[in-house]
């Protein structure tokens, strides 16, 4: 018998796949009312459920766990099920074990989804069949299909931990920096976690600008400056213009791109490099770059009024995301205002308050973080607002030309469901 552990969109994709494959499982979760719960019931009526505080009695007869990545493996039915030798492994092992084709597999703190969705667009593009899954939101078993070609998995440190044979023709961790630290015992752990995707790869491509990532043999670099070997992928500036290079090919101009910011050139370094393993034509992956818009609530271009142009990045939930996105607006824009504040992470904000200061004419804070917020910002003008389309009339008011760009540096969850509400609220209010 196996046991599925939590029903979010992971557990319920793991019951499904088992249902269909016809092996005996039940299900439980640490929530009283967990999210699917009703579609659970409507669609599983007989299997078993166990809701609410863990209970050992559950791994009767288990032999194997599928566990969901919001699990901690300091929960203590992960420790009871360890204890008793009990095999925990994710969503993404069991995809592994079933999938045909070949899959690729991104990983890292920042620019996961960006990479994924560009990789996955550019193999759409080559004429052959591509499912995109994991962490940017469809469970891989969802996307597993006899008829695909290639599959392009962001996986998330938590899908990774619970994983132990996955069967990867290339992947990348594009960059390590501090996140999670509340699951983790130590930055080390998390690094090592980020890192075990390598074993798994057959080829694999590597950050050259991230210390924390390990130079291998064979490896295809990319990074912002020159490739050392004709392989890699890198830029070059020549006479103010920078270009996209692999090797010393010149592959298409930075200008061209539709993102902005020096982080976006790196993320379509990866996916370029990522993408030429595979063996895609290279004016076919430019082609591609040319017209990728991004994603959205990922500094999303909204719309342009009265000089005003506004940028919803809602994703960024932490003090480094919003300066990247700031870092990728201020050479062009001399007025931005920011609409910043949430629920503040557990992390050190010094340094995105010094960057507001020096770069930001003013910000309007919503949510708990207000007060704290408001404390570390000297010198840009701060309003407070209490509601989203108060914090847009509010920033719109603060300046005749420049940016309006909603980058919180926080989580959502005191005002909003999720990042992606909180981004959607913003368009509307601005549409408004
Ligand atoms: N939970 C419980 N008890 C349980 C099960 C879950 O309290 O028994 C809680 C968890 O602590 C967590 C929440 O429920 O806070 C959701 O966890 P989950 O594992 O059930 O989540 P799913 O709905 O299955 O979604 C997961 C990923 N969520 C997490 O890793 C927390 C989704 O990534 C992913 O898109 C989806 O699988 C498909 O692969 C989200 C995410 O926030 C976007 N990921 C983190 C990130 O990107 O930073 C890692
Ligand atoms: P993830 O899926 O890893 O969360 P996304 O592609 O959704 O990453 O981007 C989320 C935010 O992370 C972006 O809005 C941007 O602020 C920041 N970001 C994206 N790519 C990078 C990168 N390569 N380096 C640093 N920050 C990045």
């Amino acid at each position: 018998m196996k046991l599925v552990l939590g029903l979010g969109v992971t557990g319920f994709s793991i019951a499904r796949f088992l249902q269909q494959q016809e092996i005996a499982f039940k299900v439980a979760d640490s929530r009283q009312a967990p999210p699917l719960l009703a579609e659970f019931l409507l669609e599983f009526p007989v299997v078993e459920l166990s809701l609410g505080d863990w209970d050992d009695s559950v791994l009767e007869g288990v032999d194997e766990i599928f566990i969901s990545p919001g699990i901690a493996k300091r929960e203590a039915i992960v420790v009871w099920a360890l204890d008793r030798g009990i095999e925990v492994v994710s969503d993404i092992e069991l995809f592994s074990r079933y999938a045909q084709a070949p899959v690729i597999g991104i990983t890292g703190s920042n620019g996961k989804s960006t990479v994924t969705q560009l990789l996955g667009e550019m193999i759409q593009a080559s004429g052959q069949k591509v499912a995109v899954g994991g962490n940017i939101g469809t469970p891989a078993l969802e996307c597993l299909d006899e008829t695909v070609e290639f599959y392009v998995l962001e996986l998330s440190s938590y899908q990774l931990d619970y994983s132990k044979n996955l069967n990867l023709l290339t992947g990348v961790v594009l960059n390590i920096t501090p996140d999670h630290l509340d699951r983790y015992d130590s930055f080390e752990q998390y690094i090592n976690s980020k890192l075990s995707l390598y074993q798994y790869c057959q080829q694999s491509v590597v950050n050259i600008d991230e210390p924390l990532v390990p130079k291998q043999d064979s490896a295809v670099y990319f990074g912002i400056s020159i490739p050392k070997q004709e392989q890699d992928f890198g830029t070059v500036t020549c006479h103010g213009s920078c270009y996209f290079l692999k090797g010393d090919d010149v592959l298409m101009g930075v200008d061209e791109m539709q993102l902005i910011g020096e982080h976006n050139v790196a993320n379509i370094l990866a996916a370029l490099a990522l993408g030429d393993q595979i063996g895609l034509d290279m004016t076919l992956m430019t082609d591609c770059v040319k017209v990728f818009k991004g994603l959205e609530h990922r500094l999303e271009w909204v719309t342009d009024q009265q000089g005003i142009a506004f940028y919803n990045d809602s994703k960024a939930t932490n003090a480094l995301a919003s300066m990247t996105a700031l870092r990728a607006l201020i050479d062009k824009h001399e007025n931005i205002v920011l609409i910043a504040g949430g629920m503040a992470k557990d992390e050190d904000y010094s340094e995105f308050f010094k960057l507001v200061d020096q770069n930001v004419f003013g910000v309007v804070l919503i949510g708990r973080s207000a007060m704290y917020f408001e404390r570390g910002i000297h010198t840009a003008k701060t309003l407070h607002a209490q509601n989203m389309h108060e914090a847009v009339a509010l920033a719109r008011g603060m300046i005749n030309k420049g940016v309006v760009l909603l980058s919180p540096a926080c989580a959502s969850f005191d005002m909003f469901d999720n990042f992606e509400q909180r981004g959607r609220e913003f368009k509307r209010a601005i549409a408004e």
